[in-house]
């Protein structure tokens, strides 16, 4: 590089850093509760991006939270073992073998991928399932699923504790039900339920596609509760995109302030959403 380029791609950065001030502001002390879904853990270099944002966040003043899927590597193992698995409604049909195999994949690899890959960014994370410290507490209410929870009670007092001693929770979508047994919990779900109880100052959903598209397939940056209900109704929002839209419908409800569906595979998606006024996806506020 020429050094006069060069020279103008620093003056680019300053001024980036510069412009970042009111959002770095806005969201000192502020809790960020971040949904990484498995079709958004692309590969380790996607990976230490995604990290490298989320140890920034937390230098910078934000309280960062993950809450984490893993569908795809779930599949990837009952496929190995020869289990054969259902999706009813976008979630998992789960008997005693595949809740073994869905709390193995997600506690014990794609847990750990993710808080290697913060630790090594010099990050402090720490992981854990919804069934540590009685995180979330499930009832199975739905009797053709199996051993699948929604979460009926979610204790955070870990959470906090962990905010006071600097560290990033990194949650598995496990919990226990009231007789103790292990259920399985849709990641998307579970993020939300832990954002309302938080009341979290943003809930963001990283995902596969771009945010909410309308029928000609463009972006629709921002919308609110209503017309998101508007929008499925007219079938614009249909398919995948409903579990999703409605979580953050829930966690509005619940206290959040904004929620935001965005592609969590595009580079540093999360700092541009939170520090530049560009954003990314789409954002709902109630
Ligand atoms: C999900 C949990 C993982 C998840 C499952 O078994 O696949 C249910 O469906 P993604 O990557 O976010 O889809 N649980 C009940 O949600 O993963």
């Amino acid at each position: 590089m020429r050094e006069q380029d060069m020279n103008r791609d620093w003056i680019a950065t300053a001024a980036t850093l510069s412009a970042a001030l009111p959002y770095l502001q806005r969201y000192n002390d502020a809790i960020v509760v971040i949904k990484l879904g498995g079709h958004a853990m692309s590969s380790d270099a996607a990976m230490e991006n995604f990290a490298r944002d989320v140890v920034l966040m937390q230098q910078v003043g934000v309280n960062p939270v993950i809450v984490h899927g893993g569908g795809p590597m779930i599949n990837e193992m009952l496929e190995k073992l020869e289990i054969t698995s259902d999706f009813v409604n976008g979630k998992r049909v789960t008997d005693e073998a595949t809740v073994e195999v869905v709390e193995m994949v997600l506690s014990g690899r794609v847990n750990k991928w993710i808080v290697n890959a913060i630790n090594r960014q010099g990050g402090r994370a720490v992981g854990l399932s919804g069934k540590d410290a009685s995180l979330m507490t499930c009832v199975q209410d739905a009797p053709e699923l199996g051993l699948v929870g929604t979460p009926a009670e979610v204790d955070t007092s870990v959470l906090r504790t962990l905010f006071d001693a600097n560290a990033i929770p990194v949650i598995a979508p496990l919990g226990a039900g009231r007789n103790g047994e292990t259920l399985n919990v849709n990641g998307d779900t579970a993020a939300g339920a832990i954002a309302a109880a938080l009341t979290a100052d943003r809930l963001l959903l990283l995902t596969d596609v771009p945010g909410v598209m309308d029928a000609e397939k463009t972006v629709l940056t921002d919308l609110t509760s209503d017309q998101v209900i508007e929008l499925t109704a007219a079938g614009v929002i249909a398919g995948g995109m409903i579990p999703k839209t409605q979580t953050c419908l829930e966690a509005l409800r619940g206290g959040v302030r904004a929620a935001v569906i965005l592609d969590g595979r595009a580079p540093n998606a999360c700092l541009l959403e939170l520090f530049t006024d560009h954003g990314a996806g789409t954002i709902i506020r109630a």
